[in-house]
């Protein structure tokens, strides 16, 4: 990570009526897309303490950062007016002096929110009673938001989910092989190209007009749930950037593509790479079991593919990046997006390997009597 912006990051928190002053700002690094910094501050006065997140929107990514903080502003506040909404919420940015959601300082884009103490997330959970209240929180998440209109939402990146147009891009960029990198993926460009009638099913599907499309989060990596540290609940979900129209089995496989490896997203030991199967039921359990009245017979049917597909898809996204010179995600090592594209295809693969199973759960889940985690 290059130096810490703070001049900036002072100047941001100036436009927000925040007791004391800066005294410490430490980078978050979970993140491959936004810059974000949990920071300190200490009011002269009482000696008080509180700590915040301040985040630089990434605007290689999202090229209106406007429209991804008026969709989080709906969000929020359709949460906020449910009569329920449950133990779980979902993150809140603060309002500037002027009531904005964010801050522009010479055409960068920031906010802050409040860092939640005793909190954590997993990046791997181990715990399969975690991965359940898991399901349950991106299952609560999806129930919760299924009534927002979703005229109300802007698309703040376009085809975000689209798989077909996904392997498209990709194999545009094996043709093109602008840095020279195509010669030693063929193993993995056959892979796409094997698999790619079976991941754009649900795309098909969805223009048939055979599948919904919903209120989705689009981005539920695991480590976008913040859980008590105590208690194990899940707090609140995070990451509202992606938020827009989409298909519930994206959300779904999305979580079982990190939730249910048995190693890191970018693991280089691919014999460490596998689908954990009790973590899978799990998230099944706690998802399925609190969304399932929402959800058509044919969304139930489908969401293991979605997971096949989103690991897929995900593949595709980092392998492209790697063929197209690393421009997208933010690499902490020169083969960074390879590495993370062949353990994404590992999974993807156990996944295939497993389907009937993936299915036959989510079917028990989608009428079993008790789904408590
Ligand atoms: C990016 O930066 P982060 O972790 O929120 C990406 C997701 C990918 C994910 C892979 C806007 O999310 O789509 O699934 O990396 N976000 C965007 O880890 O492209
Ligand atoms: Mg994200």
């Amino acid at each position: 990570m290059s130096e810490m912006p703070v001049a900036a990051i002072n100047a941001v928190l100036a436009q927000y009526d925040l007791p004391g002053t800066l005294k410490c700002v430490e980078p978050i690094v979970q993140g491959h897309i936004n810059h974000t910094y949990r920071v300190t501050l200490v009011d002269a006065s009482s000696g008080l303490r509180s700590t915040y997140v301040v985040q630089q929107i990434n605007q290689h990514v999202f090229r209106e950062p406007e429209k991804v903080m008026h969709n989080v502003r709906q969000i929020a506040q359709h949460v906020q007016g449910l009569e329920d909404p449950g133990h779980c919420s979902i993150l809140q940015f603060l309002d500037t002096r002027t009531g904005a959601n964010y801050v522009r300082l010479e055409g960068q884009y920031w906010r802050v929110s409040p860092f939640v103490e005793n909190s954590i997330s997993y990046d791997v959970v181990e715990d399969s009673r975690i991965v359940c209240r898991a399901g349950y929180a991106f299952g609560r998440f999806q129930a919760m938001l299924a009534d927002l209109p979703m005229e109300d939402l802007a698309e703040t990146i376009p085809d975000f989910h689209n798989t077909p147009k996904r392997l498209q891009d990709f194999f545009a960029v094996v043709h093109e092989d602008p840095v020279g990198r195509a010669g030693e993926v063929s193993r993995e460009i056959a892979f796409f190209e094997k698999h790619r009638e079976l991941v754009s099913q649900l795309e098909l599907l969805r223009e048939q007009g055979m599948l919904p499309r919903r209120v989705t989060h689009n981005d539920t990596k695991i480590n976008n749930i913040l859980m008590d540290q105590e208690s194990g609940e899940p707090v609140c979900v995070l990451d509202l950037d992606t938020v827009m129209p989409g298909l519930v089995a994206m959300d779904f496989g999305d979580a079982i593509r990190t939730a249910g490896n048995t190693a890191l997203e970018d693991e280089r030991d691919l014999t460490k790479v596998n689908l954990h199967m009790p973590h899978y039921e799990a998230f099944t359990r706690g998802f399925v079991g609190v969304c399932r009245s929402t959800l058509t017979p044919l969304e139930i049917d489908t969401l293991a593919l979605g997971a096949v597909t989103i690991t897929t898809e995900q593949a595709a996204r980092f392998l492209g990046d790697y063929l197209g010179g690393d421009r997208y995600y933010r690499i902490h090592r020169p083969q960074h997006n390879l590495e993370r594209a062949r353990c994404q295809i590992t999974l993807a693969q156990r996944m295939l390997d497993r389907m009937d199973e993936m299915e036959a759960v989510v079917r028990k889940y989608a009428v079993a009597a008790d789904v408590s985690c």
